[in-house]
């Protein structure tokens, strides 16, 4: 229960219209009442955390100097935007945030009239924003366009193709760069140490020997900078600045500022507000500001579940089986100490991919390149051009971006890369933005690419193995979010055969075609279809691509009706290569595609929204008796 009595102004405001009501100085109140109700509702019910710890100050200066709604703010990624969502009429429904009918983690139109742009996947925010001023000029309209963007999300190429285009098309567009030096994890991002070398010298824009002899010292940045520097220098007067990269790219550069002094934020935008051309401000914040067991361990308080106000500490979990990302990350320590060509590839997400562990243990082999997924696709090219096995793990949401780069830089030329996808399927309380709903879709219909997802733990290591050792093109493994099944695991690994499915249970009358997360549901769902009467066959299918078409036939044979069952879109995915198959081989069955459907999946539980879509074992029991009974013949529909 939150005591609102507790707080000196927050439960004055209704909008960010109130804001600009109040006395510059009385800012640091709100900011403090801010951070106060984040810790008081978070540590509660779990959320991100840090990021908008670091962004109170920001938030409320933002809105106190532009006219928000009608000026528009574009968050980069979303999670930082907390204080923005408290102070923007979602104050009272914090404590629903990313639970199945609350509001969500990121940002979203459909929400708030002022979240200018939806996010959740990092780096889009300048490149909405340069969108949206160009729209300004075009429809003879003067709204504000801020886009505030993250050092981490500053590591993704899109964020440089908007700098640049800004810079060319001279738009009236402000980049508030919020610069607290962290991704999730400690950032990889190279520019930093160019402005944390500038910043830290005394004298850096005064003396341009120093500064010559700084710039040498920095080492490929270091050429450019020298470059530049001697240009310079040639002219009336040689003077670098830590924005001198902004500046090369068109933007006129104000920073670094502290991120924290809400007064001097207001300041600073009361006078950039009303220039024309883009503009950057550099904001130095902290993650986890103002709260000290997050400060101490702003990776732990990126997101957490609920915890304990004082110490920090997450409550315990109950014991259960392991997740399937730390049987991922285990594996391949072990794996890459068979086999010194194997290196594995994170984009930011070490902790969350499970690549921590290889970190830890083997770090040379170990290679973060920063929120640029489409990057690491070409850069594992690269390698295994070369005779290394990259093994590549990325969330099924975010491969999405590295789509061509799949088909041009690795399938294309037959290169030996291993992908692994974890959050395949629902991710839960993350929502729409982050489901991996869509991997067996887009890589499907690749070329020769092999797609496998194990049914369980003990089956994703022997796939990890056999995907390092396939070595003839790209293979992709996905598996959920979340705990593993806790089945025993043996030392060692055991290849499988390409395209061979495993058949777990026979049944005469209907035969069930899983893959990976359903796998379980299916043999459950099989149980109790048996007390209705009804016999299933269950296979667990393991590759999606290629499909045991020799299984398939003789299912097809002596089954007039098939299920096919994954935690994917049915658009496109392992049903709808079943009906392919079955169509091109003139084999006439009933199949019903049991799936995710056709939309955007929100955010709730795994478990909330697996009943809610019927995808679990009674929503698939329940599904195949009416299938069964012939009432529910609509291919894919969920009934
Ligand atoms: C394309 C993409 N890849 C990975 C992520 C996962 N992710 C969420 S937040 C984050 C770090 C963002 O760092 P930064 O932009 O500096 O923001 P901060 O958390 O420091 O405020 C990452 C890697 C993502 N949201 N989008």
């Amino acid at each position: 229960m939150i005591d609102k009595k507790k707080y000196k102004v927050l439960f004055d405001i209704d909008s960010p219209k109130d804001i600009r009501n109040f006395e510059v100085k009385e800012l640091k109140y709100l900011c403090a009442d801010i951070r106060d109700y984040m810790v008081d509702v978070i540590s509660q019910i779990g959320g991100h955390f840090g990021g908008g710890l670091g962004t109170v100050e920001l938030t409320v200066a933002l809105h106190k100097v532009f006219n928000t709604p009608k000026d528009l703010i574009v968050w980069d990624t979303g999670h930082q935007a907390y204080p923005h969502k408290i102070i923007t009429d979602r104050r009272d429904r914090l404590s629903t945030i990313r639970r199945l009918n609350g509001i969500s983690g990121f940002l979203k139109r459909t929400e708030s009239e002022y979240d200018a742009f939806g996010a959740g996947h990092a780096s889009t925010s300048i490149s909405a924003a340069l969108g949206m001023s160009v729209a300004q000029r075009i429809n003879k309209t003067d709204k504000k366009v801020i886009a505030v963007i993250g050092d981490g999300a500053m590591t993704g190429g899109m964020a440089y193709e908007a700098l640049n285009n800004s810079g060319v098309l001279k738009s009236n567009i402000i980049v508030v760069l919020n610069d607290n030096r962290m991704s999730i994890a400690p950032n990889v991002w190279q520019i930093s140490n160019y402005f944390t070398e500038m910043i830290a010298h005394p004298e850096y824009n005064k003396f341009k020997g120093a500064i010559w002899d700084l710039t040498g010292k920095l080492d490929d940045f270091g050429d450019r900078l020298r470059r530049v520097a001697s240009r310079l220098e040639t002219g009336i007067k040689a003077v670098i600045t830590p924005g001198m990269l902004f500046e090369a790219l068109g933007f006129r550069y104000f920073g670094p500022v502290n991120g924290h002094n809400v007064s001097q934020l207001v300041k600073l935008f009361e006078h950039i507000k009303n220039m024309s051309g883009p503009i950057l401000v550099h904001t130095i914040t902290e993650k986890g500001k103002g709260y000290k067991p997050a400060e101490g361990h702003v990776q732990r308080l990126h997101a957490s579940t609920p915890f304990d106000k004082v110490t920090g500490k997450a409550h315990k979990k109950p014991g259960g089986p392991a997740s399937y990302t730390s049987i991922f990350g285990k594996a391949l320590v072990e794996i890459a100490r068979q086999n010194e060509k194997v290196v594995g590839i994170t984009a930011a997400m070490p902790d969350g991919t499970g690549l921590s562990e290889l970190q830890k243990e083997i770090p040379e082999k170990y290679i973060d390149v920063g929120i640029a997924e489409e990057h690491a696709v070409t850069f594992s090219a690269g390698l295994a051009t070369e005779g290394i096995i990259p093994v590549v793990a990325i969330y099924s949401t975010f491969l999405q971006r590295g789509f061509d780069q799949i088909i041009h830089d690795v399938s294309l030329q037959d290169l030996h890369v291993v992908f692994v996808l974890d959050r395949a399927g629902l991710v839960g309380a993350d929502g729409p933005t982050h489901h991996g709903s869509f991997d067996l879709s887009y890589l499907r219909f690749i070329p020769k690419i092999v797609i496998m997802a194990p049914k369980d733990e003990a089956e994703l290591r022997n796939m990890l193995y056999t995907a390092v050792e396939y070595k003839k093109g790209p293979v992709a493994l996905r598996y959920p979010r979340g705990s593993a099944l806790g089945v025993e695991i043996k030392e060692g690994f055991e290849k499988i055969e390409i395209g061979k499915c495993e058949t777990l249970i026979e049944g005469d009358d209907v035969a069930l075609l899983a893959v990976g997360s359903m796998v379980e549901y299916s043999v459950k769902a099989a149980e109790l279809l048996k007390d209705d009467g009804i016999n299933c066959k269950v296979v667990n299918m393991r590759f999606i691509k290629p499909l045991d078409e020799k299984m398939l036939t003789e299912i097809a044979k002596k089954y007039s009706k098939i299920v096919t069952l994954e935690e994917n879109s049915i658009v496109g995915g392992f049903g709808s290569g079943v009906l392919e198959f079955l169509s091109e081989n003139n084999l006439k069955n009933d199949v019903l595609r049991i799936g995710l459907p056709d939309e955007y999946i929100e955010h709730g539980t795994q478990a909330e929204l697996h009943q809610l879509l019927k995808i679990d074992d009674s929503g698939i029991t329940e599904r195949v008796k009416k299938f069964i009974k012939n009432d529910n013949l609509k291919h894919g529909v969920v009934a």
